[in-house]
C-alpha cells in the first residue's frame, strides 16, 4: 500500500502525533495537521506578487483562530489584503501588490482537526520590486522603536535650531527695514 504523502510529511505527522500524545495525553491517532504544500512554495523565488497566498494541509483544518499573515523583508510590514479563509484543508488569504524585493514570510496559525493549534512560517523571495515602493505607515512606526534604527532627536533638535535662527534673522531684517 502506498501513501499519498512523501516520507518527510509522514515523518512530520508521526512526530506531531507523538508530540500530541506527550503534550495533551491524546491518542497518537489524533495527529496534528501538517503543512503539505504552499503557494508560493517554501523558498520559491517569484518575480511578481500572486493574487493570494495559500497553504494546504494533510487534512481539513478547523475554521477557528486561523491566522495568516505575509510579512515583508523588514519583518514587520504586513502584505496580506484581508483575513484568511479556510476551505477543508486549504487556507488562503488575498495578497496586496508587494513592495521591495527581498525575503517575505507567510506566517500561519491554524487549528488542527483534533483542536490543537499548529503554527509555522513559509519563506519566499520577491525578485523584482512591486508597485508599492513605500513600506506601510504602521511598519515605519513599529520599526522606529528598533534598537538598530537611527534616532529621531538629532533631526528634531536640528529643525528647531534652524527654525529659531530663521526667526531671529527675520526679526533683525524687519527691524533694519524699520
Ligand atoms: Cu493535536
Amino acid at each position: 500500500m502506498t501513501s499519498r504523502w512523501s516520507f518527510p510529511v509522514r515523518t512530520a505527522a508521526a512526530l506531531a502525533a507523538a508530540g500530541c500524545a506527550v503534550l495533551f495525553g491524546a491518542p497518537a491517532a489524533d495527529a496534528h495537521s501538517v503543512l503539505v504544500s504552499s503557494s508560493p512554495a517554501e523558498g520559491a523565488a517569484v518575480a511578481a506578487a500572486p493574487a493570494e497566498v495559500a497553504l494546504v494541509f494533510n487534512e481539513p483544518v478547523e475554521n477557528r483562530f486561523t491566522e495568516l499573515a505575509v510579512l515583508g523583508p523588514d519583518g514587520t510590514s504586513h502584505w496580506e489584503a484581508g483575513p484568511a479563509s479556510v476551505v477543508d484543508a486549504r487556507v488562503s488569504a488575498p495578497l496586496r501588490p508587494l513592495g521591495p524585493a527581498g525575503g517575505y514570510t507567510i506566517r500561519y496559525r491554524v487549528t488542527s482537526a483534533d483542536g490543537h493549534p499548529v503554527s509555522g512560517a513559509v519563506p519566499f523571495r520577491l525578485t523584482v520590486a512591486g508597485p508599492v515602493a513605500a513600506v506601510p505607515a504602521a511598519a515605519v512606526v513599529a520599526s522606529a522603536g528598533d534598537a538598530g534604527s537611527v534616532p529621531l532627536w538629532p533631526w528634531i533638535t536640528g529643525g528647531a535650531v534652524l527654525l529659531g535662527t530663521g526667526f531671529a534673522v527675520a526679526r533683525r531684517v524687519s527691524r533694519a527695514d524699520a
